[in-house]
């Protein structure tokens, strides 16, 4: 696309509300990742629901394939500041999930886990909107290794850190835990609207 097409875009985006203050439209796919890309072995994978909720539960991948799936078109916007409109994905319900494990009352923060660590922490209320999934697929193929795949959160109302990349486990909490870049400086939240980008303390 021209940069006259993207600068149009990104105006009609504006205007209509969609492009968060300090954003601009990209129409690529920018990867971000702390550290490598971890390698996905379908036979040793397994995701992991555990904390506070009536069953602690592990699926397999094969397991996991057979959870009804949701498609969602919607925008994502990243803190370093590029938003993109109309992203398609796909993947398992996070309310469809709580379901099945039961939450407990007292579970008030999801805490994402990915391989080597990464962790990050949303508030429950905000993970059982309609939009949030555990997504599988992007743009009608399965997630690239890249971008998170074989599985991400996707939590598009948030910036997109809060989408946790290659996660394999999500832990139920009472307590906040803040994650990987909450303890680095980043907001504890982190709504793109509102700008909350840095959090008053961190290192960064
Ligand atoms: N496991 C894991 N998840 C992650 C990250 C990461 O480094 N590791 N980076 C986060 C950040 S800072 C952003 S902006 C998005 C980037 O997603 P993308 O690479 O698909 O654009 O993933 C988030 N999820
Ligand atoms: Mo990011």
């Amino acid at each position: 696309m021209s940069q006259l097409n993207r600068r149009q875009r990104e105006e009609e985006m504006r205007a209509a509300g969609r492009l968060p203050p300090g954003q601009t439209l990209t129409e690529d796919f920018p990867v971000l990742t702390y550290g490598p890309t971890p390698r996905f072995n379908p036979d040793t994978w397994t995701l992991r629901a555990f904390g506070a909720v009536e069953r602690d539960t592990s699926w397999t991948w094969a397991q996991f394939q057979t959870l009804p799936t949701i498609k969602l078109t919607c925008d994502i916007h990243c803190v370093t500041r590029w938003s993109k409109f109309d992203t398609v994905w796909e993947g398992v319900s996070f309310k469809h999930i709580a379901e099945l494990v039961g939450v407990k009352p007292e579970a008030q923060h999801v805490i994402a886990h990915c391989e080597h660590g990464y962790t990050t922490n949303v508030p429950l209320e905000d993970m059982l909107r309609d939009e949030v999934m555990l997504a599988l697929r992007y743009d009608d193929q399965p997630l690239d290794a890249e971008h998170g795949g074989p599985l991400r959160t996707l939590v598009p109302h948030l910036y997109l850190w809060k989408s946790a990349k290659w996660v394999r486990g999500l832990e139920f909490s009472a307590s906040d835990k803040p994650g990987f870049w909450e303890v680095g400086g980043y907001h504890n939240y982190g709504d793109p609207f509102r700008e909350e980008r840095y959090g008053r303390r961190g290192f960064f």
